[in-house]
């Protein structure tokens, strides 16, 4: 199957010059995960990451990027424990192939990105949020608990503390202070897509199998031991420090032709 082959009704894909945006299509749900968005998520991050598409804005229509799981959904399937541990596998695998997919995926956040809008935050490899861009895990208030991977990978942003804190009291952060604790790379006073979308360009001037590595190895090599990542280190940079890409703007770099490593205005 191919990306034109794909029919999706809760998302929405678009490329433009190897830049895919996909888009959360569920407006009228302030984009709430339901079971369907997520089956879609996987269908396409198997074929995206093989497309050609150097890398990935996520972002979501509407005022909010997502309201997390679908709630209403939930409630009505009355479904048993082991039913929604077979949904949380679901959307395990739909966020490890976001993840693992070794194409950068940059997120274009604004307003709610609560729940397990936040776990599927996390997956990205950047976090771009909007002066109105705010971030919850409700869980507690609504007698839930994350089933998403937030206890790996929000708390891994944010801490184990602050995750925490965040799910027993409801606590909200925005602004300045959900930059400073780390739940989002980025905060703009302008539209959190246009940054996005920029950042976007600039992780796919880099060599595909450079990128490959960071969106992927990084990740994997957090799960080994410190002796089996190390091994994994070498050997991914054994093979990324000698591709031919490498070579050219190494040879660029020895030539005196290639950009220094300087801030902007110095
Ligand atoms: C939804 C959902 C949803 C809205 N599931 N339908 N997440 C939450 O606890 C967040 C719940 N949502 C909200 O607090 C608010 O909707 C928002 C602050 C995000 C947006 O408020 P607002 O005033 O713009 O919209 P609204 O009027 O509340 O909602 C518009 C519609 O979206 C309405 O449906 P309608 O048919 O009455 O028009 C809402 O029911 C619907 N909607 N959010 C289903 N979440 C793997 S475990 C993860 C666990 C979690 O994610 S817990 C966090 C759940």
């Amino acid at each position: 199957m191919n990306l034109d082959d794909l029919a999706l009704e809760n998302l929405k894909l678009s490329v433009d010059d190897g830049i895919a945006t996909v888009t959360l299509n569920r407006e009228a749900k302030r984009n709430a995960l339901d079971a369907n968005t997520i089956e879609e998520f996987i269908t396409l991050f198997s074929i995206l990451p093989r497309s050609g598409v150097k890398a990935v804005v996520l972002t979501a229509a509407g005022a909010h990027f997502s309201a997390g799981l679908d709630l209403v959904e939930h409630y009505k399937q009355q479904r048993t424990a082991a039913d929604f541990m077979h949904v949380c596998m679901r959307w395990h695998e739909a966020f490890n192939k976001i993840e693992y997919s070794g194409i950068p995926v940059i997120a274009a956040l604004k307003g709610a990105v609560v729940g397990g809008g936040l776990e599927l935050a996390s997956a990205a490899h950047i976090r771009v949020a909007d002066q109105g861009t705010y971030f919850a895990l409700p869980e507690g208030q609504r007698g839930l608990f994350t089933g998403g991977g937030a206890t790996i990978r929000v708390a891994d942003l944010i801490g184990k503390a602050r995750m925490i804190d965040m799910m027993l009291t409801g606590r909200i952060y925005k602004s300045e202070e959900a930059l400073q604790v780390g739940l989002c790379q980025y905060l703009i006073d302008g539209d959190s897509e246009a940054k996005a979308m920029e950042l976007a360009r600039a992780a796919a001037d880099n060599p595909p199998l450079s990128n490959f590595a960071i969106c992927s190895a990084i990740s994997h090599m957090q799960n080994m031991s410190a002796l089996d990542a190390s091994y994994a280190e070498a050997v991914v940079a054994g093979i990324v420090n000698t591709q031919p890409a490498a070579q050219d703007r190494l040879e660029a770099f020895a030539n005196k032709t290639a950009a220094l490593v300087k801030p902007k205005n110095d």
